[in-house]
Protein backbone atom coordinates (compact mmCIF):
# COMPACT_ATOMS: atom_id res chain seq x y z
CA UNK A 1 0.00 0.00 0.00
CA UNK A 2 1.22 3.47 -1.10
CA UNK A 3 -0.03 5.08 2.05
CA UNK A 4 -1.61 4.61 5.34
CA UNK A 5 -5.35 5.06 4.40
CA UNK A 6 -6.26 4.19 8.18
CA UNK A 7 -5.42 7.67 8.54
CA UNK A 8 -8.56 9.27 7.97
CA UNK A 9 -6.54 12.47 6.04
CA UNK A 10 -4.14 10.45 4.03
CA UNK A 11 -7.47 8.96 2.95
CA UNK A 12 -10.01 11.55 1.68
CA UNK A 13 -6.48 13.14 0.19
CA UNK A 14 -6.18 10.16 -2.09
CA UNK A 15 -9.88 9.45 -2.69
CA UNK A 16 -10.35 12.83 -3.95
CA UNK A 17 -6.83 12.77 -6.34
CA UNK A 18 -8.48 9.08 -7.66
CA UNK A 19 -12.01 10.83 -8.27
CA UNK A 20 -10.79 14.02 -10.44
CA UNK A 21 -8.40 11.29 -12.28
CA UNK A 22 -11.27 9.05 -13.46
CA UNK A 23 -13.06 12.43 -14.63
CA UNK A 24 -10.11 13.73 -16.52
CA UNK A 25 -9.48 10.54 -18.30
CA UNK A 26 -13.03 10.14 -19.28
CA UNK A 27 -12.75 13.66 -20.90
CA UNK A 28 -9.81 12.88 -22.66
CA UNK A 29 -6.89 13.84 -20.37
CA UNK A 30 -3.77 12.23 -20.39
CA UNK A 31 -1.90 11.82 -16.70
CA UNK A 32 0.78 14.22 -17.76
CA UNK A 33 -2.19 16.58 -18.41
CA UNK A 34 -3.49 15.65 -15.68
CA UNK A 35 -0.55 15.80 -13.13
CA UNK A 36 0.15 19.26 -14.65
CA UNK A 37 -3.38 20.80 -13.80
CA UNK A 38 -3.49 19.40 -10.34
CA UNK A 39 -0.07 21.01 -9.51
CA UNK A 40 -1.31 24.00 -10.93
CA UNK A 41 -3.13 26.82 -8.16
CA UNK A 42 -6.94 26.26 -8.42
CA UNK A 43 -6.08 22.95 -10.83
CA UNK A 44 -7.98 20.86 -8.78
CA UNK A 45 -10.86 23.20 -9.28
CA UNK A 46 -10.27 23.04 -13.12
CA UNK A 47 -10.48 19.35 -13.50
CA UNK A 48 -13.83 19.56 -11.10
CA UNK A 49 -15.20 21.06 -13.92
CA UNK A 50 -14.81 17.73 -16.28
CA UNK A 51 -17.14 15.99 -13.40
CA UNK A 52 -20.81 15.92 -12.50
CA UNK A 53 -21.93 18.98 -10.81
CA UNK A 54 -21.44 17.55 -7.07
CA UNK A 55 -21.28 14.06 -6.01
CA UNK A 56 -23.20 14.41 -3.24
CA UNK A 57 -25.73 15.42 -5.72
CA UNK A 58 -26.49 11.98 -6.97
CA UNK A 59 -27.85 11.06 -4.11
CA UNK A 60 -30.78 13.55 -4.29
CA UNK A 61 -31.11 16.13 -1.74
CA UNK A 62 -32.34 15.40 1.57
CA UNK A 63 -35.76 14.82 1.98
CA UNK A 64 -37.83 18.11 3.37
CA UNK A 65 -39.69 15.16 5.98
CA UNK A 66 -40.16 17.23 9.11
CA UNK A 67 -41.77 14.43 11.34
CA UNK A 68 -44.63 14.75 13.27
CA UNK A 69 -43.81 11.37 15.03
CA UNK A 70 -44.53 12.20 18.66
CA UNK A 71 -41.34 9.79 19.39
CA UNK A 72 -38.39 10.50 18.02
CA UNK A 73 -35.92 8.64 20.57
CA UNK A 74 -36.50 5.47 22.55
CA UNK A 75 -34.44 6.13 25.50
CA UNK A 76 -35.75 8.68 28.13
CA UNK A 77 -34.30 11.52 27.85
CA UNK A 78 -35.23 14.06 30.96
CA UNK A 79 -33.26 17.64 31.15
CA UNK A 80 -31.54 16.58 34.26
CA UNK A 81 -29.40 14.34 31.80
CA UNK A 82 -29.38 15.96 28.69
CA UNK A 83 -29.77 19.85 27.14
CA UNK A 84 -32.47 18.96 23.99
CA UNK A 85 -31.69 19.92 20.47
CA UNK A 86 -34.36 18.56 18.54
CA UNK A 87 -33.50 15.24 17.54
CA UNK A 88 -30.60 15.33 19.41
CA UNK A 89 -29.82 15.10 23.13
CA UNK A 90 -26.69 16.82 24.58
CA UNK A 91 -24.97 15.36 27.58
CA UNK A 92 -24.84 17.21 30.41
CA UNK A 93 -21.15 17.35 31.93
CA UNK A 94 -22.52 17.88 35.56
CA UNK A 95 -24.35 14.75 35.36
CA UNK A 96 -20.80 12.83 34.44
CA UNK A 97 -19.46 14.66 37.61
CA UNK A 98 -18.68 11.40 40.18
CA UNK A 99 -19.53 8.66 37.76
CA UNK A 100 -17.36 6.04 36.41
CA UNK A 101 -15.07 6.24 33.42
CA UNK A 102 -17.61 5.51 30.90
CA UNK A 103 -20.48 7.16 30.27
CA UNK A 104 -23.76 4.52 31.02
CA UNK A 105 -26.57 4.36 28.43
CA UNK A 106 -29.10 6.31 29.86
CA UNK A 107 -26.47 9.56 29.26
CA UNK A 108 -25.02 8.76 26.43
CA UNK A 109 -25.64 11.86 23.76
CA UNK A 110 -27.81 10.93 20.84
CA UNK A 111 -27.09 12.60 17.63
CA UNK A 112 -29.96 11.75 14.68
CA UNK A 113 -30.56 12.84 11.51
CA UNK A 114 -34.10 11.54 11.95
CA UNK A 115 -35.68 9.85 14.49
CA UNK A 116 -34.58 6.16 15.70
CA UNK A 117 -36.07 3.85 13.62
CA UNK A 118 -37.55 0.60 15.37
CA UNK A 119 -36.20 -2.57 13.59
CA UNK A 120 -37.33 -5.44 13.69
CA UNK A 121 -34.70 -8.19 14.25
CA UNK A 122 -36.19 -11.05 12.86
CA UNK A 123 -36.74 -9.48 9.30
CA UNK A 124 -33.58 -7.61 9.76
CA UNK A 125 -30.44 -9.06 7.42
CA UNK A 126 -27.37 -7.21 6.82
CA UNK A 127 -26.31 -6.94 3.41
CA UNK A 128 -22.80 -7.71 2.41
CA UNK A 129 -22.32 -6.33 -1.15
CA UNK A 130 -20.70 -4.89 -3.92
CA UNK A 131 -18.24 -5.23 -6.71
CA UNK A 132 -15.39 -5.47 -4.06
CA UNK A 133 -16.30 -8.92 -2.68
CA UNK A 134 -16.62 -12.05 -4.30
CA UNK A 135 -19.04 -13.97 -2.56
CA UNK A 136 -21.84 -11.22 -1.40
CA UNK A 137 -23.42 -12.43 2.25
CA UNK A 138 -26.88 -11.56 3.93
CA UNK A 139 -26.31 -12.24 7.80
CA UNK A 140 -28.96 -12.34 10.14
CA UNK A 141 -29.32 -11.08 13.80
CA UNK A 142 -28.30 -14.30 14.65
CA UNK A 143 -25.43 -15.56 12.36
CA UNK A 144 -23.83 -12.33 14.05
CA UNK A 145 -23.70 -12.51 17.27
CA UNK A 146 -22.07 -16.17 16.75
CA UNK A 147 -19.22 -14.62 15.35
CA UNK A 148 -16.10 -14.07 16.80
CA UNK A 149 -16.09 -10.91 18.88
CA UNK A 150 -13.95 -8.07 20.74
CA UNK A 151 -14.76 -5.68 23.10
CA UNK A 152 -12.79 -2.07 23.30
CA UNK A 153 -13.66 1.01 24.94
CA UNK A 154 -13.48 3.88 22.36
CA UNK A 155 -15.25 7.64 22.44
CA UNK A 156 -17.68 8.64 19.73
CA UNK A 157 -17.53 12.22 19.42
CA UNK A 158 -19.90 14.39 16.89
CA UNK A 159 -17.97 16.79 14.02
CA UNK A 160 -20.35 19.44 15.51
CA UNK A 161 -19.30 19.23 19.43
CA UNK A 162 -18.39 22.56 20.66
CA UNK A 163 -20.17 23.96 17.64
CA UNK A 164 -22.20 26.88 19.72
CA UNK A 165 -18.48 28.54 20.53
CA UNK A 166 -17.80 29.58 17.14
CA UNK A 167 -20.94 32.29 18.13
CA UNK A 168 -19.56 32.57 21.62
CA UNK A 169 -15.97 33.05 21.13
CA UNK A 170 -15.34 33.63 17.40
CA UNK A 171 -18.17 35.81 17.42
CA UNK A 172 -19.63 34.83 14.20
CA UNK A 173 -22.59 31.58 14.20
CA UNK A 174 -22.32 28.28 12.61
CA UNK A 175 -24.87 26.50 11.26
CA UNK A 176 -26.69 23.43 13.04
CA UNK A 177 -26.85 22.13 16.23
CA UNK A 178 -25.44 24.38 19.14
CA UNK A 179 -24.10 21.92 20.98
CA UNK A 180 -21.39 22.65 23.59
CA UNK A 181 -19.39 19.89 24.90
CA UNK A 182 -21.50 17.40 25.54
CA UNK A 183 -21.95 15.47 22.27
CA UNK A 184 -18.91 13.38 23.46
CA UNK A 185 -19.22 9.92 25.01
CA UNK A 186 -16.72 6.92 25.87
CA UNK A 187 -18.47 3.55 26.24
CA UNK A 188 -17.13 -0.28 26.16
CA UNK A 189 -18.56 -1.41 22.59
CA UNK A 190 -19.07 -5.08 21.53
CA UNK A 191 -19.33 -6.61 18.33
CA UNK A 192 -17.69 -8.32 15.32
CA UNK A 193 -14.26 -7.08 13.76
CA UNK A 194 -15.32 -5.63 10.08
CA UNK A 195 -12.66 -7.47 9.01
CA UNK A 196 -14.22 -10.96 9.75
CA UNK A 197 -17.14 -10.35 7.96
CA UNK A 198 -14.82 -8.51 4.46
CA UNK A 199 -13.33 -11.79 4.95
CA UNK A 200 -16.41 -14.25 4.86
CA UNK A 201 -17.52 -11.87 1.74
CA UNK A 202 -14.18 -13.06 0.29
CA UNK A 203 -13.24 -9.13 -0.07
CA UNK A 204 -11.46 -8.59 -3.30
CA UNK A 205 -7.63 -7.07 -3.92
CA UNK A 206 -9.09 -4.57 -6.18
CA UNK A 207 -11.82 -3.35 -3.29
CA UNK A 208 -11.10 0.40 -2.60
CA UNK A 209 -13.76 1.83 -0.08
CA UNK A 210 -16.50 0.21 2.25
CA UNK A 211 -19.66 2.21 3.30
CA UNK A 212 -22.11 1.29 5.81
CA UNK A 213 -25.77 2.35 5.26
CA UNK A 214 -28.53 2.95 7.46
CA UNK A 215 -31.90 2.31 7.96
CA UNK A 216 -33.14 5.49 9.14
CA UNK A 217 -35.70 7.64 7.21
CA UNK A 218 -32.66 9.55 5.01
CA UNK A 219 -30.11 6.34 4.83
CA UNK A 220 -27.33 8.05 6.46
CA UNK A 221 -24.18 6.50 4.95
CA UNK A 222 -20.41 7.47 4.41
CA UNK A 223 -17.75 5.69 3.39
CA UNK A 224 -14.11 4.15 5.14
CA UNK A 225 -11.03 3.00 3.27
CA UNK A 226 -10.57 -0.69 3.38
CA UNK A 227 -7.95 -0.29 5.26
CA UNK A 228 -9.58 1.04 8.15
CA UNK A 229 -12.27 -1.05 8.10
CA UNK A 230 -9.17 -3.68 8.45
CA UNK A 231 -8.54 -2.25 11.46
CA UNK A 232 -8.52 -4.79 14.87
CA UNK A 233 -11.13 -2.13 16.51
CA UNK A 234 -12.78 -0.86 13.27
CA UNK A 235 -16.00 -3.43 14.86
CA UNK A 236 -19.98 -3.95 13.73
CA UNK A 237 -21.33 -3.27 17.34
CA UNK A 238 -24.18 -4.99 18.94
CA UNK A 239 -23.77 -4.39 22.42
CA UNK A 240 -22.77 -1.17 24.50
CA UNK A 241 -21.49 -1.39 28.15
CA UNK A 242 -22.86 -4.67 28.22
CA UNK A 243 -26.06 -4.09 27.62
CA UNK A 244 -27.79 -4.99 23.86
CA UNK A 245 -27.31 -2.36 22.00
CA UNK A 246 -29.92 0.22 22.61
CA UNK A 247 -32.02 1.44 19.94
CA UNK A 248 -31.29 5.21 19.80
CA UNK A 249 -27.69 3.75 19.43
CA UNK A 250 -28.23 2.10 16.47
CA UNK A 251 -30.13 -1.73 17.50
CA UNK A 252 -29.53 -4.02 16.18
CA UNK A 253 -25.59 -3.34 14.79
CA UNK A 254 -24.03 0.21 14.39
CA UNK A 255 -19.98 0.61 13.48
CA UNK A 256 -17.58 1.95 15.30
CA UNK A 257 -14.63 3.37 13.56
CA UNK A 258 -12.30 4.48 16.38
CA UNK A 259 -10.65 7.86 15.66
CA UNK A 260 -13.09 9.16 12.80
CA UNK A 261 -15.13 11.41 13.43
CA UNK A 262 -18.63 10.55 14.99
CA UNK A 263 -20.83 10.49 11.61
CA UNK A 264 -18.90 7.88 10.24
CA UNK A 265 -19.86 5.23 13.37
CA UNK A 266 -22.95 4.38 11.35
CA UNK A 267 -26.40 3.12 13.20
CA UNK A 268 -28.98 0.79 12.32
CA UNK A 269 -26.86 -0.88 9.53
CA UNK A 270 -28.55 -2.70 7.05
CA UNK A 271 -25.74 -2.82 4.45
CA UNK A 272 -22.11 -2.94 3.79
CA UNK A 273 -21.15 -2.08 0.31
CA UNK A 274 -17.42 -2.63 -0.70
CA UNK A 275 -17.02 -0.96 -3.95
CA UNK A 276 -13.50 -0.84 -6.19
CA UNK A 277 -14.20 3.06 -7.07
CA UNK A 278 -13.69 5.50 -4.69
CA UNK A 279 -17.55 6.65 -3.21
CA UNK A 280 -18.91 10.17 -2.96
CA UNK A 281 -21.80 10.80 -1.22
CA UNK A 282 -23.37 13.82 0.66
CA UNK A 283 -21.66 13.23 3.80
CA UNK A 284 -18.36 13.82 2.52
CA UNK A 285 -18.90 16.35 -0.03
CA UNK A 286 -21.42 18.81 1.45
CA UNK A 287 -21.64 17.97 4.94
CA UNK A 288 -18.92 17.16 6.84
CA UNK A 289 -16.42 19.60 4.92
CA UNK A 290 -14.91 22.79 6.12
CA UNK A 291 -16.19 26.14 4.47
CA UNK A 292 -15.48 29.81 4.79
CA UNK A 293 -12.95 32.21 3.44
CA UNK A 294 -10.25 30.08 4.93
CA UNK A 295 -11.07 26.89 2.85
CA UNK A 296 -10.69 26.86 -0.55
CA UNK A 297 -13.15 24.50 -2.19
CA UNK A 298 -11.85 20.62 -3.13
CA UNK A 299 -13.97 19.00 -5.72
CA UNK A 300 -15.70 17.04 -5.67
CA UNK A 301 -16.47 18.33 -1.88
CA UNK A 302 -17.47 22.20 -1.29
CA UNK A 303 -14.27 22.09 0.83
CA UNK A 304 -11.66 20.63 2.80
CA UNK A 305 -13.49 17.26 4.22
CA UNK A 306 -13.45 16.65 7.77
CA UNK A 307 -10.75 14.08 8.53
CA UNK A 308 -9.99 13.74 12.70
CA UNK A 309 -11.60 15.03 15.48
CA UNK A 310 -10.16 17.60 17.19
CA UNK A 311 -8.69 17.74 21.30
CA UNK A 312 -10.79 18.65 23.79
CA UNK A 313 -11.55 19.14 27.84
CA UNK A 314 -14.86 19.67 29.39
CA UNK A 315 -15.58 20.61 32.50
CA UNK A 316 -17.95 18.64 34.85
CA UNK A 317 -20.02 21.59 36.07
CA UNK A 318 -23.33 23.43 34.61
CA UNK A 319 -22.98 25.93 32.06
CA UNK A 320 -22.66 28.36 33.80
CA UNK A 321 -22.15 27.03 37.32
CA UNK A 322 -22.69 28.68 40.61
CA UNK A 323 -20.93 26.91 43.45
CA UNK A 324 -20.90 27.59 47.40
CA UNK A 325 -17.52 28.96 48.41
CA UNK A 326 -15.29 26.65 50.33
CA UNK A 327 -13.26 23.26 48.79
CA UNK A 328 -14.53 21.89 45.76
CA UNK A 329 -12.98 18.79 43.47
CA UNK A 330 -13.53 20.07 40.36
CA UNK A 331 -13.46 17.50 37.62
CA UNK A 332 -13.82 16.47 33.73
CA UNK A 333 -12.67 14.98 30.76
CA UNK A 334 -10.18 15.83 28.21
CA UNK A 335 -9.57 13.28 25.01
CA UNK A 336 -7.45 13.56 21.51
CA UNK A 337 -8.16 11.36 18.76
CA UNK A 338 -4.28 11.36 18.71
CA UNK A 339 -3.46 9.10 21.87
CA UNK A 340 -3.68 9.40 25.43
CA UNK A 341 -4.02 12.75 27.01
CA UNK A 342 -0.55 13.55 28.68
CA UNK A 343 -1.47 16.21 30.66
CA UNK A 344 -4.80 18.80 31.40
CA UNK A 345 -3.42 22.20 32.78
CA UNK A 346 -6.06 24.59 34.72
CA UNK A 347 -6.96 28.15 35.28
CA UNK A 348 -9.17 29.45 37.58
CA UNK A 349 -7.89 33.49 36.81
CA UNK A 350 -8.98 33.57 33.13
CA UNK A 351 -5.59 31.90 32.08
CA UNK A 352 -3.20 34.64 33.91
CA UNK A 353 -1.69 31.36 35.98
CA UNK A 354 -1.92 27.49 35.60
CA UNK A 355 -1.22 24.63 37.52
CA UNK A 356 -1.26 20.93 36.49
CA UNK A 357 -4.45 18.71 37.22
CA UNK A 358 -4.49 15.24 38.18
CA UNK A 359 -5.00 12.86 35.58
CA UNK A 360 -6.72 10.11 36.44
CA UNK A 361 -6.70 6.31 34.95
CA UNK A 362 -7.51 4.68 32.77
CA UNK A 363 -6.01 7.06 30.20
CA UNK A 364 -6.95 4.98 26.95
CA UNK A 365 -6.49 6.16 23.39
CA UNK A 366 -9.02 7.24 21.53
CA UNK A 367 -11.64 7.09 24.85
CA UNK A 368 -9.91 9.61 26.97
CA UNK A 369 -9.08 10.55 30.87
CA UNK A 370 -10.51 11.91 33.70
CA UNK A 371 -8.68 14.78 35.40
CA UNK A 372 -9.67 16.64 38.54
CA UNK A 373 -8.45 19.23 40.52
CA UNK A 374 -9.01 20.83 44.10
CA UNK A 375 -9.96 24.52 44.58
CA UNK A 376 -10.98 26.47 47.71
CA UNK A 377 -13.27 29.14 46.35
CA UNK A 378 -13.90 32.39 47.48
CA UNK A 379 -16.70 34.43 46.95
CA UNK A 380 -16.56 36.37 42.99
CA UNK A 381 -17.24 35.78 39.54
CA UNK A 382 -14.33 33.20 37.81
CA UNK A 383 -13.59 32.07 34.36
CA UNK A 384 -12.05 28.28 34.69
CA UNK A 385 -10.22 27.07 31.74
CA UNK A 386 -8.46 23.42 30.90
CA UNK A 387 -6.03 22.95 28.27
CA UNK A 388 -5.09 19.13 27.29
CA UNK A 389 -2.15 18.05 25.79
CA UNK A 390 -1.89 14.81 24.35
CA UNK A 391 1.10 12.11 23.95
CA UNK A 392 1.56 13.65 20.42
CA UNK A 393 2.20 17.02 21.67
CA UNK A 394 -0.84 18.38 20.40
CA UNK A 395 -2.13 21.08 22.88
CA UNK A 396 -5.73 22.87 22.94
CA UNK A 397 -5.21 25.98 21.02
CA UNK A 398 -6.05 29.97 21.94
CA UNK A 399 -8.18 30.52 18.64
CA UNK A 400 -9.45 28.13 15.76
CA UNK A 401 -10.75 29.16 12.59
CA UNK A 402 -14.30 29.60 11.70
CA UNK A 403 -16.23 27.68 9.30
CA UNK A 404 -19.86 27.75 8.23
CA UNK A 405 -21.13 24.49 9.72
CA UNK A 406 -19.05 24.54 13.05
CA UNK A 407 -16.65 21.80 12.74
CA UNK A 408 -13.08 21.69 14.74
CA UNK A 409 -13.89 23.67 17.42
CA UNK A 410 -11.19 22.68 19.82
CA UNK A 411 -9.73 26.40 21.27
CA UNK A 412 -9.13 26.45 25.27
CA UNK A 413 -13.12 27.23 26.38
CA UNK A 414 -13.58 30.08 29.36
CA UNK A 415 -16.44 28.22 31.82
CA UNK A 416 -17.95 30.95 33.94
CA UNK A 417 -18.70 30.03 37.83
CA UNK A 418 -19.79 31.98 40.34
CA UNK A 419 -18.75 31.17 44.25
CA UNK A 420 -21.44 32.57 46.71
N1 LIG B 1 -27.79 5.86 10.46
C1 LIG B 1 -27.28 6.89 11.14
N2 LIG B 1 -26.08 6.76 11.70
C2 LIG B 1 -25.52 7.79 12.38
C3 LIG B 1 -26.19 9.04 12.48
C4 LIG B 1 -27.48 9.14 11.89
O1 LIG B 1 -28.16 10.18 11.97
N3 LIG B 1 -27.99 8.05 11.22
N4 LIG B 1 -25.56 10.08 13.12
C5 LIG B 1 -24.11 10.02 13.14
C6 LIG B 1 -23.49 11.04 13.91
S1 LIG B 1 -23.43 12.57 13.16
C7 LIG B 1 -22.90 10.81 15.13
S2 LIG B 1 -22.06 12.01 15.92
C8 LIG B 1 -23.00 9.49 15.78
C9 LIG B 1 -23.62 9.64 17.16
O2 LIG B 1 -23.79 8.41 17.79
P1 LIG B 1 -24.77 8.28 19.04
O3 LIG B 1 -26.10 8.85 18.67
O4 LIG B 1 -24.80 6.84 19.39
O5 LIG B 1 -24.17 9.09 20.16
O6 LIG B 1 -23.77 8.58 15.02
C10 LIG B 1 -23.60 8.66 13.62
N5 LIG B 1 -24.32 7.60 12.98
MO1 LIG C 1 -22.04 13.88 14.34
Amino acid sequence: MREDLRDERTYWAERRTEQLWRWAQAAGLSRRRFLRLLAGGGGAAALAAFGPRAAGAQSGSPAQAQPAKPQIHAKPTPSELFIHHGTNQEMRWEAMYGRGYVMPNAMFFIRNHDPSPTIDVKTWRLKVEGPGVAHPLELTYEEILRLPSQSVVRYIECAGNGRVFHKEVLGKPAKGTQWRLGAYGVAEWTGVPLKEILDRAKLKRSAVDVMPTGLDTRKIERPMSVAKALEDDTLLVYAMNGDVLPADHGFPVRVLVPGWIGIANIKWVGRLFVSEEPVFVEKNTKDYVLIGPDFPEKPPAKGPILTLQTLKSAIALPWPATLSAGKHLTRGYAWSPHGKIAKVEYSVDGGKTWAAAQLREPNLPRAGVRWEFAWDAKPGDYTVMTRATDEKGNTQPETVRWNELGYEFSAVIRHPVTVT
